[in-house]
């Protein structure tokens, strides 16, 4: 196993959400051993401590429902910096959030490093939900909903959130793990190349096929893959410090599976840890178990061989 530098990068944003608690996230990991966890795998980790936005001029959108704009925005622009520069060292950058909003920032600022390197960015989007709302088309107006719209350079934001001068084809997009989704998601889906494994094929499939293929489309394009993991995407009942629980998610062996096969794909550039809700937690059980995973996520397995081959 390659040891890593890894870059802590705390977004403490919660504004994406209607419901308080996510501020806490960033500690929550630190206090559940992080950073000792990656360490005793053999990982270098440098803690930056937490982005601060800037202050903006307030902002406002003609649909109605939606909240804190101008907070969004800045989380944005702070994160895009502080995902760029961090991808620039060539370290591994790890964001604590937060809630999902801050997506919006990292993933466009990884995505123009690897422009930079003229290499395409890939996403892999582990959620209950595809966070492909536009500020049209959110009725919650939790503005959480809409990263991955963002990301792929969807329509709807313009004049909002920071122009995205290097979206991600949607082409280079899987979600894993889906089983909520609004009508206006459902129809971008349909419209666009995105590898989506809702949780309906997972049960007849299992989890490790659509990973697997796609993970192959990722090394054959010599791509960097930004990993973006939505606390949503496991069951509620391994998971319940989460203010948008959805039944019937990833079981704690199919996501332990998909950080296994992560590990050993090498191909993992960055990472979002998203939407833990300390508040919610019962005695830090759902953040030890999101440590837990970034254990297996970096190397740690039952065995000092391969378990099976390919
Ligand atoms: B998360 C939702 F309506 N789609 O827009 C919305 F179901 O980052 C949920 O994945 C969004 O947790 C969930 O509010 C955002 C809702
Ligand atoms: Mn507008
Ligand atoms: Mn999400
Ligand atoms: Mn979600």
């Amino acid at each position: 196993m390659t040891p890593q530098n890894c870059t802590l990068i705390g977004a403490p944003v919660q504004e994406g959400t209607h419901q308080p608690g996510c501020l806490m996230g960033p500690d929550a990991f630190r206090t559940a051993g992080l950073a000792q966890e990656l360490t005793s795998l053999g990982h270098s980790v440098t803690d930056r401590g937490n982005v601060a936005p800037r202050a903006l001029p307030p902002q406002t959108h003609e649909n109605q429902a939606i909240h804190h704009l101008t907070e969004t925005r800045a989380w944005a622009e702070a994160l895009q910096e502080a995902a760029y520069t961090a991808a620039q060292s060539g370290d591994l950058p790890i964001f604590l959030g937060g809630d999902h909003s801050l997506s919006i920032g990292t993933v466009a600022g990884v995505a123009r490093h690897a422009a930079d390197l003229d290499q395409p960015q890939f996403v892999l989007w582990l959620d209950a939900h595809p966070d492909m709302h536009t500020l049209g088309t959110t009725s919650s107006g939790n503005l959480h909903g809409t990263p991955l719209a963002y990301a792929m350079g969807v329509e709807g934001f313009e004049g909002h959130y920071p122009a995205n001068e290097h979206p991600v084809d949607p082409a280079n997009v899987c979600l894993i793990g889906i089983r909520s989704v609004d009508p206006a998601e459902r129809a971008l889906i349909a419209n666009l190349p995105v590898q989506v494994a809702d949780m309906r094929g997972i049960d007849e499939t299992g989890i490790a096929a659509p990973l697997r293929e796609f993970l192959a489309k990722v090394e054959a394009a010599k791509g960097r893959l930004h990993v973006s993991l939505d606390v949503d995407f496991l069951d509620p009942g391994i998971a319940s410090a989460v203010g948008t629980t959805v039944p019937g998610g990833a079981t704690f062996r199919e996501a332990h599976l998909v950080m296994e096969m992560l590990h050993e794909s090498g191909l993992m550039t960055s990472l979002d840890l998203v939407e833990l809700n300390p508040f919610l937690d019962e005695r830090g059980k759902t953040a030890r178990l999101m440590v837990d995973l970034c254990g297996s996520l970096m190397g740690r397995r039952v065995l000092d061989k391969p378990t099976r081959s390919h």
